[in-house]
């Protein structure tokens, strides 16, 4: 049987989070096995709010390393950088005149970062959803694996194929958004109502994944919780306990009754240090290998160029059909 198709991508906005890596990357590594895989590093959404062009260009190197660090193995899985495939931006013009203005102006990632950088609300930033829908589409993917905060836009892309596929006949398959149950939204230490963002402007909130096992000790430690001190599940009265216990449960494979029995009797200080411990030897050698990648650019240069070619090849083809129908000459 041929293997369904994954496809994902991050943007190139910084250093990620334990969020990202527990609600996207980590699952992205179980999978590489039963899946035939597509990984990108999505730098030309990062385009939609302004950077520094040598520190873009240099996030996107550090994040494909990371990718790699965290386990994706460049043989298994087609690893590549967005802005090389140049069908993602040309078939994300012709999925734009499919796309409804109504429908973008729905998107709630548009208002927040919209509402965020008031001083620069570009059109990219509101046909962003356009440019993943093409990002996945060219792709044929089955399954694409991100957070809870991205479900809106797979439903975006689920419309705008079902509205092609029906003018012009079957040419797109209906992906699935892919969210792990647990992980899916991890909220952030200092403030465990909102997710844990990366671009949270205090940094007790969140952990990077380049953080240092002191500076991860000393987050946990000031992590909010409650004065119960008891370790017990419950998402609405003791949010701060239960997204310690969800970020503990994913790297020990253990469920939330195991881990109110492990910790049954013991107060905060003990648990908090035993969730530190847990994210410090999972980040270790992670960090280890991600320091290493940095240091041999060639390295990196040979994963994506080999992910480009693959990627390429599939798309050229895809794009050709697409032009065909809607009636370019090709
Ligand atoms: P920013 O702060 O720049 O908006 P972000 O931290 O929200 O960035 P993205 O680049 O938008 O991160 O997301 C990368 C991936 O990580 C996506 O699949 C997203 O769903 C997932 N993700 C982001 N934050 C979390 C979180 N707190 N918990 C679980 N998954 C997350
Ligand atoms: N919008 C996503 C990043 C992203 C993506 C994609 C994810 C761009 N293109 C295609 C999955 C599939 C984000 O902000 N995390």
């Amino acid at each position: 049987m041929e293997k369904k198709i994954i496809l994902s991508g991050i943007q190139a906005t910084g250093v990620l989070t334990l969020g990202n890596y527990l609600g996207s990357l980590n699952n992205w590594v179980e999978m590489q096995d039963k899946y035939d895989c597509y990984y990108m590093i999505a730098d030309l959404h990062t385009l939609t709010i302004r950077k520094d062009p040598e520190e873009l260009r240099k996030n996107t190197l550090a994040l494909l390393a990371l990718y790699v660090a965290a386990g994706l193995d460049p043989e298994k899985n087609t690893i590549f950088i967005q802005s090389h495939i140049p069908a993602h931006p040309a078939l994300s013009w012709v999925l734009n005149c499919y796309t409804y203005m109504g429908e973008l102006n729905r998107m709630t990632q548009f208002k927040d970062k919209a509402a965020k950088h008031a001083d620069n609300i570009n059109s990219g930033l509101f046909t962003y959803p356009v440019l993943m829908a093409a990002d996945i589409l060219a792709y044929n993917a089955d399954l694409v694996p991100v957070g809870d905060d991205q479900k809106q836009h797979l439903e975006i892309t689920r419309d705008i194929a079902e509205r092609f596929n029906s003018i012009y006949g079957k040419t797109f398959k209906m992906p699935e958004a892919y969210i792990g149950k647990v992980g899916a939204r991890i909220m952030g230490l200092q403030d465990p109502t909102s997710k844990m963002s990366k671009s949270a402007v205090n940094e007790l909130d969140k952990i990077l994944l380049t953080d240092t096992p002191d500076e991860i000790r000393k987050k946990f430690k000031k992590a909010v919780t409650d004065s119960e001190n008891k370790v017990r599940y419950d998402k609405e009265a003791k949010p701060g306990v239960s997204n310690l216990m969800s970020i503990y449960g994913i790297i020990k494979h253990k469920s939330m009754e195991e881990i109110e029995k492990e910790f049954d009797g013991k107060g905060y200080g003990d648990f908090k240090s035993a969730v530190a411990e847990a994210v410090v030897e999972r980040l270790e050698p992670l960090q280890k290998r991600y320091n290493e990648l940095l240091e041999s650019p060639e390295k990196l240069r040979a994963i994506y160029e080999k992910g480009d070619k693959k990627a390429r090849e599939i798309t050229d083809k895809l794009l050709k059909e697409v032009y065909k129908k809607v009636g370019l000459v090709i």
